[in-house]
């Protein structure tokens, strides 16, 4: 098994890329650490404060957020982050080459139940002349990313990454403390039988997703001919992990549930790099308006809908917006 400096040289990542990516994953230890003790360490349960975007904030998400903020800021790679536990984004190294996005810890509701959760991060190459505290430099598409990735802290800890040279997954050996790559360029099956979406929204949903999801739960006596099984692990690295490792449809569609706010994952640190781990598996990773990858962002915390995985299933589902 290969360590992951020579591995990622061999994809000719960079070497300030490299360097930047040894840092976050630094943090992601630590992190990994910090959650296998939170009972022990009283971190578990939520603080009296809430986020930007109106979500109360498990201590953990706080622990991770500073760990991952101060490390970034300090590494001198890094011209600014951004973050779903901050309102805006954060300067760092006027000089820095990079710009990192991240959640620090997706899926935050399955921390009180020792269930997954992980870190996600999307970086960009931050754009000559622009002043490190201006947060629009973050108005990037997610073409423009130079790295995504997520660590997901399971069984295992797991580190799935792509530097546009195929998606890797990579297991953190606690013995010499580093990520050794497990499986090169993994590939999302184009077909499968399983979906991925919370079912209790289903009320809300508009037309064309109620109708395909319908056609899925009518198995082989409906029009699909084939009988599909659900998963919904309520963190998205942990279902993009499934779809990755053996395929499937991963979807958060528009709903009506709260009219100002038609979708609910981010797009800058959730939807955007998942897509390019998609993608670079062979998936698709679409709204049902087109590639999420071409959105152009106008905020941090904007959400969109997000309908991704199988390559055939998902265009199966767009062919219901038609
Ligand atoms: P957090 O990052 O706030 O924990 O949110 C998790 C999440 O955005 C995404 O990871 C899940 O797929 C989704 O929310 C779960 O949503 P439901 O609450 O509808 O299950």
């Amino acid at each position: 098994m290969q360590r992951l400096a020579p591995a990622l040289r061999q994809d000719n990542v960079p070497l300030d890329l490299i360097s930047l990516i040894k840092t976050i994953l630094a943090a992601t230890k630590e992190i990994s650490f910090r959650v296998s003790q939170a009972h022990l360490g009283g971190l578990m349960g939520s603080t009296l404060d809430e986020n930007i975007q109106g979500e109360v904030q498990k201590k953990l998400d706080v622990v991770a957020n500073e760990l991952f903020k101060d490390i970034l800021l300090e590494s001198g790679f890094v011209r600014a982050i951004s973050s779903e536990e901050e309102d805006s984004s954060v300067a760092g190294d006027p000089e820095g080459k990079f710009l990192v996005s991240f959640d620090p810890l997706d899926g935050s509701s399955n921390i009180d139940i020792n269930s997954l959760i992980g870190t996600i991060f999307s970086i960009h190459e931050a754009i000559p002349g622009m002043d490190a505290e201006d947060p629009a430099q973050f108005q990037q598409p997610g073409n423009k990313q130079v790295c995504a990735g997520y660590v997901l802290y399971g069984p295992s800890t797991m580190l799935v990454m792509t530097t546009g040279s195929g998606t890797h997954f990579y297991v953190l050996d606690r013995t010499h403390g580093g990520y050794l790559l497990v499986d090169r360029n993994v590939q999302v099956p184009k077909d499968t039988q399983e979906f991925a979406i919370n079912m209790s929204n289903q009320r809300f949903w508009q037309a064309p997703m109620q109708n395909y999801i319908n056609d899925l739960v009518a198995g082989e006596t409906g029009p699909r001919g084939k009988n599909f099984n659900m998963r919904w692990i309520a963190a998205m690295v942990g279902d993009i992990h499934r779809v990755l490792t053996r395929g499937g449809i991963f979807t958060y569609p528009a709903d009506n549930k709260k009219p100002e706010q038609p979708y609910k994952l981010r797009l800058m640190y959730e939807a955007n790099p998942m897509s390019f781990l998609i993608e670079q598996a062979g998936g698709a990773a679409m709204t049902s308006q087109g590639r999420i990858m071409d959105i152009q962002p106008e905020s941090i915390h904007q959400r969109v809908e997000v309908i991704m995985g199988s390559a055939n299933e998902v265009e199966t589902c767009l062919s219901y917006y038609k």
